[in-house]
């Protein structure tokens, strides 16, 4: 396999999918060789096949507003790969969601779940329909109406959507009582439900907090501490909140915060009623942070992104797909930033990340960062299974031995000589492996 000319055919066949290629660009340049290595793939034609999805349902979704319109958004599920079990990813609901976006988010999770040591395939769903500004009724409407056809395409051993960015605990509860009327049947088909009808204790903050705690795994091994240390978070919504709330506890410092308007920052770090004050904000009055930056007048920067702007060891990008580039990654490095771990899929840019490899620091990539929320997912599946629930302790102590095998498992495939590990590398390679041997052992199909 020459990752190039895969690469090329793909971008002959799906022209206007750019975040898809550079998704597949991505893991194919770093599996090459590995790949190469069996030359059985090449025979069953795997990359292609992994490369692909199963199927992409895409549909009409009409719905009334408040004003009695009629309005009509996109409806998309990916199903990309069931080889190590059912599809499973969430969905996200933004204005900007397209068809390359859920592609690249749907093979993305993939290696992703593969690398979480449970039973889950890759899949990613959505919508162009943004909450933002909806009443709740709209917001109700519109999931009822997205979920009249999805229905009939998931199930608890087929596909099991989540939430992601625009889909939170309030969506998935519309999502899955629709889903439950049409099916007449109260299964685990949604993950990250409320508590009472079958929600994993944990789900919510899982995230941020594996992502913190594969974090911890990195400092450790070059010794270094994470108490103090600053810390940029991008975005303000569930995965940059509960990275704050996990950082805070451990006496990190959290010196920014944004969300797709502009971003704040607080150079002393933020108290934990600051952050209480962003979680109201953002859950409750589904507000913007520059409301945060009035209410205790720190520093604002309008329609900006945090990393030009703050001085950081660390930084968490947690809000979107490229929303870090090459001179951002140059300014970082510059201002002594030394480890950069992703809540977000896909934030940094290539650009971004050739800087952060050249530089030899800490780079976790979200695939195997950001595993955390998936892997508790697969928790609750398993909770589902068994009608039973855990107590938040057992759960933890499960989400923290998962990052620390993930991290293990980057480090096993991503170990350069000189003890340098390319997490990129790593989390690539062990994610493609696990699947790769269950497509060869499960035939052409
Ligand atoms: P939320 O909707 O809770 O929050 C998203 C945050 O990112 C908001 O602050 C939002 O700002 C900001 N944002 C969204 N789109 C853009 C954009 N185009 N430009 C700038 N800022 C933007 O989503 P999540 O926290 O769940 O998701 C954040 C990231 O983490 C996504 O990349 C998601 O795929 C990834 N992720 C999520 C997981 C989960 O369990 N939820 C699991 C693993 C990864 P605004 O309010 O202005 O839109
Ligand atoms: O990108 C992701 O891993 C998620 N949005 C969570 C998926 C899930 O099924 O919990």
């Amino acid at each position: 396999m020459k990752a190039t000319d895969v690469i090329n055919d793909l971008k002959r066949r799906f022209p206007n999918e750019p975040e898809y290629i550079q998704a597949v660009e991505e893991v194919l340049t770093t599996i090459e060789d590995t790949y190469n290595e069996h030359p059985e793939f090449e025979r069953y034609n795997l990359i292609e096949r992994l490369c692909i999805p199963d199927r992409i349902y895409s549909f009409r979704v009409s719905w009334v507003d408040d004003k009695g319109k009629v309005q009509n958004n996109m409806g998309y599920r990916i199903q990309h790969n069931n080889a190590i079990g059912p599809y499973k990813g969430g969905i996200r609901f933004h204005s900007s969601v397209n068809q390359s976006i859920l592609k690249f988010l749907a093979f993305e999770q993939t290696f992703k779940n593969s690398l979480t040591t449970l039973a889950m395939g890759g899949g990613k769903g959505g919508s162009d329909f943004s909450p933002r500004g909806k009443s709740d009724m709209e917001v109700m409407r519109f999931c009822q109406a997205f979920m009249t056809e999805l229905w009939r395409h998931i199930g608890p051993d087929t596909d099991v959507p989540a939430g992601d960015i625009g889909v939170g605990g309030r969506e998935v509860g519309y999502m899955y009582g629709m889903y439950k009327k049409m099916t007449h049947e109260f299964t685990g088909t949604f993950t990250g439900k409320g508590r009472e009808f079958g929600g994993s204790l944990v789900r919510p903050e899982a995230t941020g907090y594996g992502n913190v705690y594969f974090l911890l795994n990195m400092l450790a091994t070059k010794g270094i501490d994470i108490k103090d240390k600053k810390v940029a978070i991008s975005g303000s919504g569930n995965v940059a909140t509960y990275t704050a709330k996990k950082l805070l506890q451990l006496g990190a410092k959290v010196v920014s915060m944004s969300d797709s308007n502009g971003s704040i920052y607080v150079p002393e770090g933020l108290s934990e009623e600051q952050l209480e004050y962003i979680f109201k904000l953002k859950n409750i009055y589904r507000g913007r942070i520059r409301e945060f930056a009035e209410e205790y007048d720190c520093q604002y920067f309008d329609g900006e992104r945090p990393w030009q702007h703050v001085k950081c060891d660390i930084a968490m990008p947690s809000a979107t797909q490229n929303e870090l580039d090459g001179d951002d990654a140059r300014t970082l490095l510059a201002n002594g930033c030394f480890a950069v771990s992703e809540g977000a899929n896909m934030p940094s840019t290539p650009e971004a990340i050739k800087e952060f490899l050249n530089a030899k620091i800490l780079y976790a990539p979200g695939k195997a960062a950001n595993a955390g929320g998936v892997s508790v997912s697969g928790l609750e599946m398993a909770q589902n299974s068994q009608k039973l629930s855990w107590s938040a302790e057992e759960v933890d102590a499960k989400l923290q031995s998962i990052m620390a095998e993930i991290h293990q498992q980057c480090k096993i495939y991503g170990e350069e000589e000189g003890g340098y590990i390319n997490y990129v590398k790593g989390a690539n390679v062990a994610g493609f492996m696990k699947v790769a041997k269950a497509m060869m052992a499960q035939g052409i199909v």
